[in-house]
């Protein structure tokens, strides 16, 4: 008899299985939200704790590049604004992590990941900052490749990650705009501005095109991420349409992108640009660019400094519910 009842009991998860599945397939077919409580395959979710995190942590120690010349911006405005852009960046990373958790995953346990060199975060974010016109440079190419990347990614199938992104994305937009703004007031003013707002271009310009990742020959995810309508498109395609748009943005600053091959081609109604050395992008994913262990070694201090204020806000919180308990 008992027999007789796990064979039920088997085949009755196997269809409850299957027809979750079904319902998932169907309701990313008909381009509906998964939400948190939805049910969804296994490797769906680690795929977009896997991407979300990533993300999350990539915000996180983004801020730390720009945050180099806040003290020595050349001016309040300046100030002002790139002080505005780096707190940005820090709310975007908490509504990364607050997506995640959503999942299942806490916040704890991606940052101790992070910290053991566990996760990733963008390859660009281990370059030096070496003059302020890097400050522009980032904001007109790495947060322009950000919102090229990330706007199709407010279409995610998953609903906290793809709400997360239109917030994102308007934030990221202004980031864009002024950093191009600064670029092109560098590029019109004395020779030297100019040269300094050229060379940070050349040094940002090939870092900014692996930020869309591997090529898709090379890229372990996009398929299944594309099926599951985590992302749009692929990476090579998002990296085509951030040359495109760059190269008139390039022409109006009056400045040069530093690629000989980079030209217009009619058939393709595209720009060709240059091979990417792929062998550098790979190298700094490992740990070897100029600042992966700078980058990793100020965050760590970060957490380890900010214990006092979570200890506290976790005290505050207890005792507020107590009272109102
Ligand atoms: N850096 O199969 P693939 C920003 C990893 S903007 C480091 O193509 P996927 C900000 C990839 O994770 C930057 N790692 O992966 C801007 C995978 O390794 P794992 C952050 C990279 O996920 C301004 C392996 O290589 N934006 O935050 O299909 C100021 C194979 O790649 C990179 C996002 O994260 C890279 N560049 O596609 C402040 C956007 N590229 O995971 C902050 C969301 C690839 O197997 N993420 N890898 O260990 C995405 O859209 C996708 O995850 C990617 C990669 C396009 C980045």
């Amino acid at each position: 008899m008992a027999a007789v009842t796990a064979v039920t009991t088997d085949t009755q998860e196997a269809e409850a299985q299957a027809a979750h599945e079904a319902a998932f397939d169907a309701a990313v077919a008909a381009e509906e939200r998964i939400e948190p409580r939805d049910w969804m395959p296994d490797a769906y979710r680690a795929s977009l704790v896997r991407q979300i995190a990533q993300h999350a942590h990539s915000e996180i120690i983004g801020m730390q590049p720009e945050a180099n010349w806040i003290t020595r911006a050349p001016t309040l405005r300046r100030k002002a604004i790139l002080m505005a852009k780096v707190q940005d960046e820090a709310g975007h990373g908490l509504y990364l992590y607050s997506a995640a958790e959503t999942l299942g995953t806490s916040r704890d346990e991606l940052l101790d990941k992070l910290h053991a060199g566990r996760q990733k975060y963008s390859s660009i974010f281990n370059y030096p900052t070496l003059t302020w016109a890097d400050v522009g440079a980032i904001g007109w190419l790495v947060d322009g490749a950000a919102i090229t990347n990330q706007v199709p990614l407010c279409r995610c199938s998953y609903g906290p990650y793809a709400r997360a992104m239109v917030r994102i994305c308007k934030e990221e937009s202004f980031h864009q705009r002024q950093g191009y703004e600064s670029l092109l007031a560098l590029s019109k003013g004395t020779p030297e501005q100019h040269a300094m707002a050229q060379d940070a271009v050349d040094r940002w310009w090939w870092p900014s095109l692996m930020m869309f990742g591997p090529p898709d020959g090379e890229s372990a995810h996009s398929a299944q991420s594309m099926a599951w309508k985590i992302k749009r498109h692929s990476n090579d395609e998002l990296r085509q349409r951030f040359v495109d748009i760059c190269v008139p943005q390039a022409q109006a600053l009056g400045l040069t992108l530093p690629d000989p091959d980079l030209r217009w081609n009619e058939e393709r109604g595209h720009y060709d640009f240059g091979p990417i050395d792929w062998t550098e992008f790979w190298d700094v994913l490992k740990g070897n660019g100029p600042c992966n262990e700078q980058r990793l070694d100020r965050r760590r201090q970060a957490h380890e400094e900010g214990a006092w204020v979570r200890e506290a806000a976790a005290a505050y919180a207890a005792k507020h519910g107590e009272a109102r308990a």
